[in-house]
């Protein structure tokens, strides 16, 4: 029995970031910290989604650097490159050509349904180009190509997984079975931080107002300054009730992020105090939780060699992988082998 369990493959689990601006704790509370706590049980392939990121007008120097940034910054927040893959989507030039294929697999009516496309296009109208409309078919062939059974997302991208696997299932069906088709993985801990100014409103890493997100590279003036100037409630009591107090329900969640207390035990010790102290007790707390992750990130960008190498590393094994189910695809649609 032991030895059954041993030999039972690992699940696998694709996630990523897109690289459209600093990460911020909201990524460590929604998702880094708890890929760090998945990367031993299951199989684990991370990425930085650059090309995601290109649906929005970026500055060439700074998608560059960012998207360096967020690869340091995952190994910063725990994600061991010697456990899971971590890797550059543009790295890997078969995420552009399986979403190529699955773009001829999918109904214009599927992608204009699509919740996120019909916010980003109102977001940016100035700019509602192609690559924002089919962003959800680039992200199931980067689910698909690494035959991903889970795929941890935060709510607003459970519609995205649901088309995956329409198309993940509609392929097998026309053809024979070929992808996995993946589960969204809710993590046990999840949580949702929201904006510091505007409470109702996600905590957004191209939010054009900074005061509205703390980024995990923010020194530890520059989170304590955003913390006192976050936007809280008329009332006076520190409890949760995201309807009645946004901005201080908001605060707690941070508070717990950052030192795994309930929320009930956050009640309990603040019971009585002012906000204002209150958000000092929550800059304190979210200052330990992310100067560590600052040290250990400045001194990875210090070392452009060491990330060089871990990124090639990475690409490697990622498209190894990726290339098997490609070659599976471009062979089962009839496109013609490349002569050697
Ligand atoms: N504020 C947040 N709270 C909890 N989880 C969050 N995530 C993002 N923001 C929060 C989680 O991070 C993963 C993907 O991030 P992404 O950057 O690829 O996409 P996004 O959700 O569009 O993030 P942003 O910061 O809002 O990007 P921009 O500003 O470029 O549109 C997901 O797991 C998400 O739940």
């Amino acid at each position: 029995m032991v030895q059954e369990q041993k030999n039972e493959r690992k699940k696998t689990i694709l996630s990523g970031i897109q690289s459209s601006g600093d990460i911020t704790v909201g990524h460590y509370a929604g998702a880094i910290r708890n890929w760090a706590a998945l990367q031993h049980q299951y199989e684990c392939f991370f990425m930085t989604a650059d090309l995601h990121a290109l649906t929005v007008r970026q500055e060439p120097v700074a998608l560059r650097k960012r998207t360096l940034d967020v690869i340091a910054m995952y190994i910063a927040c725990g994600i061991d490159p010697e456990s899971s893959v971590l890797f550059v989507q543009s790295h890997v030039s078969a995420h552009a050509e399986l979403a190529w294929i699955l773009n001829c697999f999918t109904g214009v009516g599927e992608c204009s349904r699509m919740t996120q496309f019909k916010e980003k296009s109102q977001q940016h109208n100035e700019n509602v180009n192609v690559g924002l409309f089919a962003y959800p078919i680039l992200m199931a062939a980067d689910i698909l190509l690494y035959q991903a059974d889970l795929v941890p997302v935060g709510d607003d991208q459970k519609q995205h997984i649901e088309l995956t696997r329409n198309l993940a299932e509609r392929f097998n069906f026309h053809y024979s079975p070929t992808f996995t088709v993946p589960e969204p993985f809710i993590p046990p801990v999840g949580a949702r931080i929201m904006s510091l100014q505007e409470p109702t409103k996600k905590m957004s890493k191209s939010d054009e107002n900074q005061k509205n997100v703390i980024f995990l590279s923010d020194s530890d003036d520059v989170i304590a300054g955003k913390i006192r100037r976050a936007v809280t409630d008329s009332g006076t009591e520190i409890s949760y009730s995201v309807e009645k107090r946004p901005g201080i329900s908001n605060l707690i969640t941070l508070y717990g992020v950052a030192t795994g207390m309930s929320f009930a035990a956050i009640e309990e010790a603040f019971s009585g105090k002012t906000y204002s102290e209150f958000k000092s007790g929550t800059a304190d707390a979210v200052i330990n939780l992310i100067a560590p992750i600052r040290g250990r990130f400045t001194q990875l960008r210090s070392e452009p060699g060491e990330l060089e190498s871990l990124m090639k590393t990475g690409a490697e094994a990622a498209a190894a992988r990726a290339r098997r189910t490609l070659s599976k695809v471009y062979k089962k649609v009839g496109l013609t082998e490349r002569p050697r």
